[in-house]
């Protein structure tokens, strides 16, 4: 967003000081506009009074034709006065200010000896214009000239004074302000002589209080752009009309004036928001396309790996030059990680079948074995069937050791274990197989139901145990006997016993597993039965009939 705006910034500023620009230009066009219209209209009144005076002298020193006590003067007053319009009264007072002789027949008599222009014009014996003012008999704004007639004597003998109308004033409003526009004429002091448009409603309306009025009666001319006294707002020219205190003010409509500027700057405000827009649009398409849509497929990539994906393929994308490293490390992370995870399973594999193992023997030790017959006691229990033991003990072991020494000790356990091994290595899948195999026919009972395997363990020293899952006592002591005859068979060497060979002694115990059932129990029988086997003599198998487990103890 900021990279938009300082995209924009510098096109929208632009534009916006060349409107600023063209809206000042504006303004000074509408001043000077204004001014001209109100120079129009004080030069149109002078243009009123310069006629006014050549008539008023032409009329004064033509005292031959004009003389105001004879009877056509009224006559020649009313014809005069006719052909002018903007003149509305001629009229002639003689020196106490009594109307002698006028175009208005109904002004005889009149006296104007207190009016300011008929004092003046005595006083300065040249011509004099009056302010304007508001016309008793017609209500109607209007001016007065005077000039003093005189006689053969040349000594002042009369006042001629012409009335004049503001005809000039709609003329010049009408041919020159626009519809929108507005015209004012007001006096010294504040009061409206005309105005265009809707003059009627305004004039003689007294409105010094307005702004705009206060500031026109200030000073001579000017300018200012504020409300009319119709409340809409303008940029106004004044100028005073010379020889009066009255002014003229010509308005223009402001927002008519800044229409075209407004509309421009507005549509500069547009175009900027739109490149903005784009710009904005571009960054964010790029941004999504170059930055962000890369790094979610690499985020992807990454949390497959730590998923356990062992092969990314993330380098084969086609990536942005500044991407490929990286997609090229996390495949490279995901080969390295998958391979580690290898080494460590295999690791953990053989550990776990380090802490398994006899190390000596290779025959699982007691530990496993306590934990295998930990779950074949629940499979048991599910399948309902027995489960046997066979505590196996090597004859006077002690003797071989002292005799032949620990090593050959240590081979003789091997040997033994290599036996164990041999003799519980069968599995039997299925229960079909079972009848092929050459075993005893109380065996091929055993392996006829779903045994599992024989499970041959070092439980200590000198000391093995078997596991038989499915094994009831006489199935056991067969398994027994097997393994005490293969011992036998052997015939390894031991001075020490009075046969003169190794032999074992086997203790078996088999029970119906329950879910209260101790596995420990049976293991304690199978020992106490070992006790007996020795005690019997040694080489030998003894096995106790499947008792309650809380009596075998
Ligand atoms: P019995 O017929 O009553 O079992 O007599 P025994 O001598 O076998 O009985 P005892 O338990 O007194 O002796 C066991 C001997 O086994 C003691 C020990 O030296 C030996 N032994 C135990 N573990 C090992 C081993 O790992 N290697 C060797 N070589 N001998 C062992
Ligand atoms: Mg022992
Ligand atoms: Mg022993």
């Amino acid at each position: 967003m900021i990279l938009a705006f300082a995209a924009v910034a510098p096109l929208l500023l632009e534009r916006i000081y060349d409107e600023e620009l063209d809206r000042i230009e504006r303004v000074e066009i509408a001043y000077k506009q204004t001014s001209d219209l109100a120079k129009q209209g004080a030069a149109a009144q002078n243009e009123v009074l310069t006629s006014a005076r050549a008539l008023v002298q032409t009329l004064v020193s033509a005292q031959s034709t004009f003389n105001p006590s004879a009877d056509d003067c009224d006559k020649f007053l009313a014809k005069t006065a006719a052909s002018t319009p903007w003149i509305k009264t001629l009229s002639v007072a003689n020196l106490q200010g009594k109307i002698v002789c006028s175009s208005f027949p109904g002004t005889i008599g009149l006296d104007i000896s207190q009016r300011p222009h008929f004092i003046q014009a005595l006083e300065t014996g040249g011509f004099v214009v009056s302010d304007y003012f508001i016309g008793i008999r017609l209500k109607l704004p209007t001016i007065t000239v005077a000039l003093v007639q005189s006689g053969p004597d040349d000594r002042p003998a009369s006042v001629v004074t012409a009335l004049l109308d503001l005809s000039w004033f709609d003329k010049v409003a009408t041919t020159f302000v626009p519809p929108t526009g507005f015209m004012l004429m007001i006096d010294g002091k504040g009061t409206v002589l005309a105005q265009y448009p809707n003059g009627e409603d305004w004039v003689g309306r007294e409105v010094a209080s307005h702004p705009l009025v206060q500031a026109m009666l200030a000073r001579p001319k000017g300018f200012i752009i504020g409300p009319g006294i119709d409340n809409v707002r303008r940029i106004f020219s004044f100028v005073q009309l010379p020889g009066t205190s009255t002014r003229i003010a010509v308005g223009l409509d402001e927002k008519e004036v800044l229409a075209r500027a407004s509309r421009a700057m507005w549509k500069a405000v547009a175009e900027a928001a739109a490149v903005a827009a784009l710009v904005l649009l571009g960054i964010w398409f790029g941004g999504e396309r170059l930055l962000v849509r890369p790094i979610r497929a690499l985020v992807n990539t990454a949390s497959r790996i730590g998923s356990g994906a062992d092969k990314t393929h993330a380098a084969d994308r086609p990536w942005a030059a500044e991407f490929v490293p990286l997609a090229v490390a996390l495949d490279d992370m995901a080969g390295k990680l998958s391979e580690r995870e290898q080494e460590l399973r295999d690791s953990n594999a053989q550990l776990r079948e380090l802490a398994q193992t006899d190390s000596l023997t290779g025959l699982a030790n007691r530990r496993s074995f306590n934990e295998r017959l930990m779950a074949e006691w629940e499979i048991a229990v599910r399948l309902r069937q027995p489960i046997a033991v066979l505590m196996i003990d090597v004859d006077f072991f002690k003797k071989f050791n002292d005799h032949y020494g620990h090593i050959q000790g240590d081979a003789c356990l091997r040997k033994v274990s290599n036996v164990l091994m041999e003799g519980t290595r069968i599995r039997v899948e299925a229960p079909a197989l079972a009848p092929k195999m050459d075993l005893p026919p109380s065996f091929q009972r055993v392996t006829g139901r779903v045994r599992r395997v024989d499970f041959a363990a070092r439980f200590g020293g000198e000391e093995f145990a078997v596991l038989l899952q499915g094994a009831d006592l006489e199935a056991a002591l067969l398994v027994g006997e097997r393994l005490r005859q293969s011992i036998e068979d052997l015939l390894m060497a031991h001075a020490g016993a009075p046969w003169g060979f190794v032999s074992i002694s086997i203790g078996a115990a088999s029970v119906l597993p329950s879910e209260q059932g101790n596995a420990e129990r049976l293991i304690e029988s199978a020992d106490a039965n070992l006790y007996k086997a020795k005690r019997q003599g040694r080489n030998r198998v003894t096995g106790s009939a499947p008792v309650p487990l809380s009596q075998v103890s």
